[in-house]
């Protein structure tokens, strides 16, 4: 059923070539901090900000986003900003900084339209860009991702699915008919 799309080596060689791209287009890495949506965009940002660290020798700051709070298909315009941001863990201050955010899968755009809005409460960055390991396509909303591991065309009825070693068996993207 599963046709595997990444496998280890090729997930590696992505994510790899997402960071080269990351500094090239920051032109460095000052200000740079990496914001992961839960729960394997968390993961990838934690990979991202390893090979960073390799590269170019610094720290980077890597914050969580859980962005349920945000999504437009659930009711609540009633929570105050307080609780809708309690499940994050941002412990750095995003004012000025150049911020990635990183995920696992783009498909509607509407997790990152959500994490743009949980972002902007929490300041105002010089920049906002978007990794992603897989690109699957139908957007509802004009986002795009700056930085995309593969493009994986596929139909509404398919599924990708992503294994990171940190929490699941391997490492791997597959594509479920
Ligand atoms: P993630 O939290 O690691 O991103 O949404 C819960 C999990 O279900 C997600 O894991 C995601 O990988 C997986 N998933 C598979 N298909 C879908 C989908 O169409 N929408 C959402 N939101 N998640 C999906
Ligand atoms: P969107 O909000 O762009 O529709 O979906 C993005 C979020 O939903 C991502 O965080 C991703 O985890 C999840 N998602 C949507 N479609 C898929 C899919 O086919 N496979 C996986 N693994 N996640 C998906
Ligand atoms: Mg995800």
């Amino acid at each position: 059923m599963g046709k595997i799309i990444l496998d280890k080596m090729a997930m590696q060689r992505a994510l790899t070539r997402i960071t080269y791209e990351i500094v090239e287009k920051n032109k460095g890495v000052e200000d740079l901090v990496l914001i992961g949506i839960k729960t394997r965009g968390i993961f990838l940002a934690n990979r991202i900000a390893d090979r960073l660290q390799q590269l170019e020798n610094v720290s980077i700051p890597v914050g969580e986003l859980d962005i349920t709070n945000y999504r437009d298909d659930i009711e609540h315009d009633s929570m105050s900003a307080d609780v809708k941001m309690s499940n994050n863990k941002i412990d750095f201050s995003i004012e000025g900084k150049r911020v990635v955010l990183v995920d696992d899968v783009l498909y509607t755009g509407r997790t990152v339209r959500a994490a743009l809005s949980a972002v902007m409460d929490l300041g105002r960055p010089k920049s906002i860009n978007l990794a992603v390991l897989v690109d699957r396509g139908h957007r509802e909303l004009p986002i795009r991702a700056d930085f995309v591991g593969k493009n994986i065309p596929s139909s509404q009825k398919e599924k990708i699915k992503v294994y990171v070693s940190e929490i699941d068996d391997k490492d791997a993207v597959e594509l479920i008919k």
